[in-house]
């Protein structure tokens, strides 16, 4: 099978949607079934940048709305290099969000700033409310209207079985579909 690139695999979400289990559950079966598999996650919070945004979402830190758009950003194109080698070695990378949570966090923050400033500490970590978890959705659904990127909609209320042999399975499909088309790039 050499020559044939690996596959992309974004999974995006909510707060406690169940990303990150579901990424490891992904990665694990996909192994077990002898594809050349590995997760990512972004924010990866341990380089310079990453750490960076780490203290800026537990609220150790305060930093200007545009200039944490800039880090989250700057956090992904330097796993970038990375990326583009992986994928061309056969490598299907399994995705615990990605731009996609770029924009709609973002999005989400300027139209609920003033809502969210009136707010407590609802959860641990910065975005962490109901309100701002509810636009940000809003955004995501806005963002899935390109149907060039091959978007699936999952429903995570499902338990983690069944929504992990549902995902298994798109998954398998996105990795046939991805050894026809050479990587693209996003929103160019
Ligand atoms: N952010 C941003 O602003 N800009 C950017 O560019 C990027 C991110 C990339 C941190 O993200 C914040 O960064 C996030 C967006 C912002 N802020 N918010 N919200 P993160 O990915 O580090 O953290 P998170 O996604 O918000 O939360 P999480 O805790 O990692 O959620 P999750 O991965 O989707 O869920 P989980 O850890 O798999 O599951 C949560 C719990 O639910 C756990 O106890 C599971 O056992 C349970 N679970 C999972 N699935 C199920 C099902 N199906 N049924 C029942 N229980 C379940
Ligand atoms: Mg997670």
């Amino acid at each position: 099978m050499a020559g044939r690139r690996g596959a992309l695999i974004v999974l995006e979400g909510m707060d406690r949607a169940g990303k990150t289990t579901q990424g490891r559950k992904l990665v694990a079966a996909l192994l077990e079934a002898g594809h050349t598999a590995e997760l990512l996650r972004f924010p990866e919070r341990s380089t310079e940048i990453g750490k960076l945004l780490g203290s800026y979402l537990e609220k150790k830190n305060n930093m200007e709305d545009h200039t944490v758009h800039l880090l989250f950003s700057a956090n992904r194109w330097e796993q970038v290099p990375l990326i583009k080698e992986k994928l061309s070695r056969g490598v299907t990378l399994v995705v615990d969000r990605y731009a996609f949570s770029g924009v709609a966090f973002t999005s989400a923050k300027e139209l609920s700033s003033v809502e969210a400033a009136k707010r407590g500490d609802f959860g641990n970590e910065r975005y962490e409310n109901n309100v701002f978890q509810e636009k940000a959705l809003q955004r995501f659904y806005q963002l899935m209207k390109d149907d060039s990127l091959n978007w699936k909609t999952i429903d995570a209320s499902k338990n983690i079985e069944d929504l992990h042999k549902e995902i298994y399975s798109l998954s398998e499909e996105t990795i046939q579909m991805a050894q026809e088309t050479p990587v693209g790039e996003l929103w160019k």
